[in-house]
């Protein structure tokens, strides 16, 4: 078995332990609230859910297994020393919680590209697929084509033990986490090139791999690669595409279901296809302000800003559930770019927006985090690789959350978390309950 398979065998009975011991001694103690608001209000920053891989605070932003971005820069290995951090690396610290050696990352490298292979019936299928399918509908749809290979799912036909589901779902994470660059680089390739994809070349590591396939030699991208998936990795429990990971996989259904899942979540504007909405807003700024002959100014952008608040749209890229600051991983990439593309012209404008943005939604006086997240800047390094497609740009992200919530899924059940099952009542119930209380 693999060193990481065999830390993690090290790693568990410990944590069952300590899991057992806690809901036999303190299971009865109230750990939150729940208000009306947040019952009708999407169940907002309600503790009701463990998630071990990564913490969000709201006004520090987001920490895996207890490092923040930078610290994870500065700790896990890279592909050439100094270089950004690995999705191998991540993988690894977010599955046992220890910073990896370079040795292990490169051993966790050379066991994905073995397990990379796809079964036969998937490339035809996605090749199949009518032009102008969305490259998310695609994506969600060939991880449940790959569903036939499932581990768990065989095993769990054939009868195995409550004691192993963590072992099949082992196999499956990884297998499904080694298998998603070539179907992204089918996607790609065939929604917008002539189909032809360049051959897996297992010399390099999983990022730039990945690249290679999708058609994109540049090492800066390849660093960017390995940056950008990290950052996209996991943002604790509750946001819809780990929520959904996690519910459907409560019912033990396999990872290949439950990945699928979470990636249909993810395609929401209001989740993960906000990067892409985020171009197609700087690029309609851009476009109209051409249009009427004015230059790109911050008060031209508070005009558009306010063209699209009136017109009763978001903003995309703008606001959070739990953030109540700007996004650190807005701040990483603009780190990235100050680097890398200084002069870049839409990195100016990013940069405009982010001037602006806070005070007309602070003016607006809705959202409650008037700063930029995530999705606010990522489009702007990949289009200035040369990954100009910004409907494919959730793909992307895709690729990332599956590190995180399939490596927390591992966890689910390696724990024994049992079926999620929230209750719900109705508006009549809550009116007798509001008379009597
Ligand atoms: N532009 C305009 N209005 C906004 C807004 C924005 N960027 N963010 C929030 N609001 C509104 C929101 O629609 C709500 O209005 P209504 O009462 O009329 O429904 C009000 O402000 C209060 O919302 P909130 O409590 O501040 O935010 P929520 O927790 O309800 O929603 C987001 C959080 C992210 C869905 C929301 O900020 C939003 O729609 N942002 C734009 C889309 C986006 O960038 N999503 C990506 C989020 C990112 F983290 C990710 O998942 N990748």
């Amino acid at each position: 078995a693999s060193i990481l398979k065999k830390r993690l065998v090290e790693l568990m009975p410990g944590k069952q332990e300590a899991l057992t011991k806690m809901k036999k001694e303190h299971g009865a103690k109230i750990v939150d609230k729940v208000t009306i608001d947040q019952l009708i209000g999407g169940a907002r920053s309600i503790k009701s859910m463990l998630w071990e891989t990564s913490l969000l605070d709201p006004l520090e932003g987001i920490r895996f297994r207890g490092y923040t971005i930078p610290e994870l820069q500065e700790k896990l290995p890279g592909y050439k020393t100094g270089g950004e951090p690995t999705p191998e690396a991540l993988l690894w610290l977010l599955l046992t919680g220890e910073v990896p050696t370079k040795e292990q990352c490169d051993a966790l490298t050379a066991d994905l590209h073995a397990r990379a292979k796809l079964p036969a019936h998937v490339e035809p299928m996605i090749r199949a697929f009518p032009k102008g399918m969305h490259p998310m509908t695609q994506l969600s749809s060939a991880i449940l084509a790959l569903q036939t290979e499932s581990v768990f799912a065989s095993e769990y036909a054939k009868g195995t033990s409550k004691k192993k589901y963590w072992e099949h779902t082992y196999e499956d994470m990884l297998n499904l986490i080694a298998r998603l660059p070539e179907v992204c680089a089918i996607i790609y390739r065939v929604s917008y090139f002539d189909g032809v994809v360049p051959k897996y070349d297992s010399k390099l590591d999983y990022s730039g791999n990945f690249c290679q396939m999708l058609g994109f030699n540049d090492e800066a991208f390849h660093e960017l690669m390995r940056l950008y998936i990290v950052i996209h990795s996991d943002h604790e429990g509750g946001n819809a595409s780990a929520h959904t990971c996690h519910l459907v996989g409560s019912t033990l259904s396999d990872p290949y279901l439950s990945l699928s899942a979470s990636m249909n979540a993810l395609a929401g504007p209001l989740h993960g296809l906000a990067n892409q909405e985020v171009l197609g807003w700087l690029l309609g700024l851009q476009q109209t302000l051409k249009e009427q002959g004015k230059e790109v100014t911050p008060e031209t952008i508070t005009d558009f800003a306010w063209e699209t608040l009136k017109a009763g749209k978001v903003i995309p890229g703008y606001g959070h559930a739990v953030l109540r600051k700007t996004d650190p991983r807005y701040m990483c990439q603009r780190a990235f770019a100050l680097k890398h593309l200084p002069n870049d012209p839409l990195f100016k404008l990013v940069n405009t927006v982010y001037e602006v943005m806070p005070t007309v939604l602070t003016e607006h006086g809705k959202t409650k985090n008037p700063y930029p997240n995530v999705d606010s800047h990522s489009g702007v390094l990949l289009k200035y690789y040369g990954l100009t497609q910004y409907d494919y740009y959730t793909v992307l992200f895709g690729v990332g959350r599956a590190f995180g919530v399939l490596a927390q899924l591992f966890w689910d059940r390696a724990l024994g978390l049992p079926l999620e099952r929230p209750k719900s009542v109705t508006s009549e119930w809550l009116e007798d309950f509001i008379k009597k209380n």
